[in-house]
């Protein structure tokens, strides 16, 4: 008791001192648990300043309580187990039971109390990105306030100047808390509550990790080669749909938190980008996009109305981060004849695999076995076949007639008769090659480079892999 007083008289300057010691008499509010990672309903408030909740991608909302005008909310700093795809379980540090944390959603002019337990192995300190706060509460270890020891439960006090996508994490041992995955989305809702109305809000942070094939606890001194690339801590087939009801106003909001940018990309709309974490864009500055480039520590957040129903693709346009763990030793086999060969290795290694392909599309597809707590590079499936994904993707389900608050996923999209690309059962026209003689030819013609009819077959290639494969990227 006396260290936490001592702690608000140094470091809230804000407050009365009289102010200071009701809060640090009080009780400590209750610091609620969610060890699912499915995607829990939006929070709608009970009390205070109403809104519209914002929806938490695998992710759920923080409760809180009223107290004498404050709201009180209680996050505890812990060790966590989250499931990132059914197949494989991490070791984290997070919040309240999960990586990321919960989302704390407030209203712009609320005065927010935030106690913060630490139940890690090591101190921490919690920073609140974006927000407008008094100095004492921005939440720098040795900076601006001592470092929450172990076991023990600090306040932070701030009254929510701005509306806005803000984050929270640490700011003490930051690059090994997060990259165990302490992290979490901070939103603040208008006052006026018709001001940047949407009908669907989604949130999510964009994390990396890690984590050997097999093993569960990230390596916190990797720097640029991670083999897992998160939303919410969350890797495809694992990340929920962003459902939506054909005609909503949409938005989605996101955080940076790993050591590289994402290009977002979404398919069959354009969208604006509206609020980044500096806060809201003014209409006359916004322009259109279907990609957004978020760099790191930043947020961004874009709106799009959902006029066509479909099943829209969302995801990281880096290649190899819509990949997972598995397979990234695969070598280059391309063009290489190696049948001679397999048969041979095959004789000395029973269960070595002979791939029959042109590219790693097999991969998709392929019955590898793993060693247990991994996921192959590629997977999922779709109706029309496998997905050949992994890492940051998911889809935008958009659909007629839902729910005003329906988010349950509806299934794969229907398409209507006549509006899927289909196998042209025709003759196939001789391809067209460059000239036999160029005018003025900028390099040696080799065979490679010479033209081949469409219509002849590829060269019969075979890709192998070795299994197990030691993970390298
Ligand atoms: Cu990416």
């Amino acid at each position: 008791m006396n260290s936490r007083r001592n702690f608000l008289g140094a470091g809230a300057a804000l407050l009365t001192a009289a102010t200071v010691s009701k809060a640090a008499m009080g009780t400590v509010p209750e610091a609620p648990l969610q060890t699912k990672p499915d995607t829990m309903p939006p929070l709608t408030p009970p009390d205070g300043r109403p809104y519209n909740p914002v929806l938490t991608l695998n992710g759920w909302t923080l409760p809180w309580r009223m107290n004498n005008g404050w709201k009180e909310f209680h996050l505890i700093a812990e060790p966590v187990r989250r499931q990132m795809a059914p197949g494989m379980t991490a070791h984290l540090w997070g919040y309240n039971g999960q990586s990321p944390g919960p989302t704390i959603e407030c209203v712009e002019g609320d005065k927010v109390r935030i106690f913060v337990t630490n139940k890690l192995p090591e101190h921490t300190t919690i920073h609140w990105h974006g927000i407008l706060l008094p100095n004492g509460m921005d939440g720098v270890g040795g900076l601006t306030q001592p470092h929450i020891p172990v076991g023990k439960t600090f306040v932070y006090e701030f009254e929510m100047k701005k509306s806005g996508t803000f984050m929270y994490h640490p700011h003490a041992d930051e690059m090994v808390q997060m990259a165990m995955g302490m992290m979490g989305f901070f939103v603040v809702h208008p006052k006026n509550p018709a001001l940047h109305r949407v009908d669907r809000d989604f949130v999510f942070l964009i994390n990396a990790f890690d984590i050997e094939p097999g093993a569960a606890t990230p390596k916190v001194n990797t720097m640029l080669d991670f083999n897992l690339w998160c939303w919410n801590s969350r890797v495809f087939p694992g990340i929920s749909p962003f459902v939506v009801r054909k005609g909503d106003r949409v938005r989605i909001r996101f955080g940076n938190l790993t050591m590289t940018n994402h290009p977002i990309h979404m398919h069959g709309y354009d969208f604006e980008v509206t609020c980044t974490d500096g806060g809201w864009v003014p209409k006359s500055a916004r322009w259109p996009e279907v990609s957004i480039d978020v760099a790191v520590g930043q947020m961004r957040a874009f709106e799009f109305v959902a006029d066509v129903p479909g099943d829209w693709a969302i995801h990281c346009h880096k290649s190899h981060h819509v990949m997972n763990p598995m397979g990234h030793n695969v070598p280059t086999m391309i063009g290489v004849d190696h049948r001679g060969v397999a048969e041979k290795i095959l004789k000395l290694i029973p269960d070595y695999m002979v791939m029959g392909e042109r590219g790693m599309a097999d991969m998709g597809e392929m019955e590898m076995a793993l060693p247990d707590n991994t996921l192959p590079m590629m997977t999922g499936g779709g109706p029309f076949g496998p997905l050949e994904m992994g890492g940051m993707f998911t889809v935008v389900k958009v659909r007629e007639g839902l729910a005003r608050n329906d988010y349950n996923d509806p299934g794969w999209f229907k398409h209507p008769p006549g509006t899927v690309a289909y196998e042209w059962k025709g003759a196939t026209p001789a391809a067209q090659g460059p000239p036999a003689t160029p005018a003025t030819p900028a390099v040696p013609a080799t065979p490679a480079a010479s033209a081949k009819p469409a219509s002849a077959k590829p060269a019969a290639v075979e890709l192998r892999a070795r299994k197990p494969i030691q993970h390298k990227h």
